[in-house]
């Protein structure tokens, strides 16, 4: 406690004083100086939550910005199999990576669909760059509508996601362009906020996160370089150690239905009034999110426990390929999705209650996933999952994810795990 004293209080409710290899000052951030977010070093912790700009659309560009020669802004159609296959590829090729180079997201199309095809979605918002003579995709942005509360405020903002550009266009100040026009787009909307999350530090996040793995199938994990053997070890200790029962053991548990979504909606915003930041679901967000789509390949696992005819729990889990690029394999990884249940809801929340309630839901969640045929579950230091990560034998991993608010200032959120269930 009393090396916490001398540090910046801000930095460490984000985890910045703990992850803050790649930040820069921010005389640094060329780009990032100029836009409306909070900046390192001041302290938002004496000022009201809000925006930090105020606009009119009449003030807003009616035209993109121009790019460089050669190059022209399109609108990608996701409807259409060939642009979406176009989108895949680019990001196959080039989105997110390890720090190691070893591993790239491979967002199949019908997770791609589901990220960016959510309720409210529209095309203009699928924004791509092609090269004028290839006609090839070389970089691209999108955002979904969310209905975002942080503490006792709730609005409108832009999720962004899948910014990337081909890699052999990089340092070329081209995502600044990307990011002005996904904004200025939102803003014609009247749409004034935005979220997202990255792996890097940039100005300024409002929490910060860090990934924690369990292994499910530890030996594809260790082949593929993603899991060492620990010291004195054996590969035999190692598959032990994460083995699991074939069968779940919640009496109730079951496959969520079309005729549970009123009740997984109730059950959610209760659940998720815990936190300072959470998204809102009504019933066509939950639909969406959670209801996995006939005749196509699955990409979310949602379930419930039903007792005496009432909903009492809920938890998701969805899966997203990673290459492993060494030899064009993948492993498949499952990420905990949102969770709810009766157990942390109220005015007095029974801790040990809620812990054993956690732990025996998120045991099922890995029997299922393993089921599945995942190879990894992942979850965040976020929510209640304190509670679960240890003894349910997940890792800290090196990512973190940084949650960012565009145009919101709000004074940081605690490690980005329930102040009340410090890691
Ligand atoms: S996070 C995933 C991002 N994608 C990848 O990491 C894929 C692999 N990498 C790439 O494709 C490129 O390296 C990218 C940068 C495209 C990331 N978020 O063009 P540049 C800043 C925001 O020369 P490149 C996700 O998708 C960097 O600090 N800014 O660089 C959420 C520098 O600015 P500054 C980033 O390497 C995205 C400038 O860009 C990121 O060729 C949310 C350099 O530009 C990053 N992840 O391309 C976007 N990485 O000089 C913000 C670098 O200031 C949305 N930079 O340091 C904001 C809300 C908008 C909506 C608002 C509504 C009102």
């Amino acid at each position: 406690a009393s090396l916490l004293k001398d540090m910046n209080l801000a930095d460490i409710m984000t985890g910045l004083a703990a992850s803050g290899k790649n930040a820069k000052d921010m005389g640094a951030y060329k780009f990032w100086q100029t836009q409306p977010v909070p900046k390192f070093g001041e302290d938002g912790s004496k000022v009201d939550d809000g925006p930090l700009k105020i606009q009119k659309i009449d003030d807003i560009d009616r035209e993109p910005q121009p790019l460089v020669a050669g190059f022209e802004w399109v609108t990608v159609d996701l409807m259409d199999d060939e642009e979406m296959k176009e989108v895949y590829e680019l990001l196959n090729g080039h989105y997110v990576e390890d720090d190691e180079a070893m591993f790239r997201f491979n967002y199949i199309p019908e997770v791609l669909r589901w990220a960016m095809m959510a309720p409210g979605w529209q095309r203009k918002y699928h924004i791509g760059v092609r090269a004028s003579q290839s006609r090839k995709l070389v970089a691209f942005i999108s955002a979904i509508p969310v209905r975002i509360r942080v503490r006792d405020k709730t609005f409108t903002s832009s999720e962004v996601n899948f910014l990337c550009v081909h890699k052999k266009l990089r340092g070329k100040r081209l995502a600044p362009v990307l990011i002005k026009e996904v904004t200025r787009v939102s803003n014609l909307d009247g749409v004034w906020q935005g979220l997202y999350t990255a792996g890097v530090v940039l100005p300024r996040p409002v929490s910060t996160c860090r990934y924690y793995h369990r292994a499910l199938n530890w030996k594809r994990l260790h082949a593929c370089g993603f899991s060492p053997l620990p010291a004195g070890s054996k590969p035999e200790y190692q598959v032990r150690r994460y083995a699991l029962p074939d069968n779940t053991a919640t009496r109730g548990l079951r496959e969520m239905q079309d005729g549970d979504v009123d009740a997984v909606v109730g059950l959610l915003k209760r659940y998720l009034a815990r936190y300072d930041m959470a998204p809102e679901f009504a019933a066509p967000e939950a639909r969406h999110w959670f209801l996995p789509k006939k005749d196509s390949k699955q990409v979310i696992w949602p379930y419930v426990v039903e007792e005496n005819g009432k909903v009492t729990d809920f938890f998701s889990f969805f899966c997203v390929e990673s290459s492993i690029i060494k030899n064009n394999d993948v492993l498949r990884v499952a990420y905990l999705f949102y969770y709810a249940t009766e157990a942390g809801i109220g005015e007095a929340v029974d801790k040990p209650a809620l812990k054993q309630r956690l732990n025996a839901l998120v045991k099922d969640a890995l029997i299922l996933a393993k089921r599945a045929k995942m190879d990894v579950f992942n979850a965040l230091s976020l929510m209640d999952n304190a509670l679960f990560l240890e003894q349910q034998k997940f890792g800290g991993g090196d990512g973190h994810l940084h949650y960012y608010l565009f145009n919101y200032r709000a004074s940081p959120i605690p490690g980005g795990v329930n102040a009340k269930n410090e890691l």
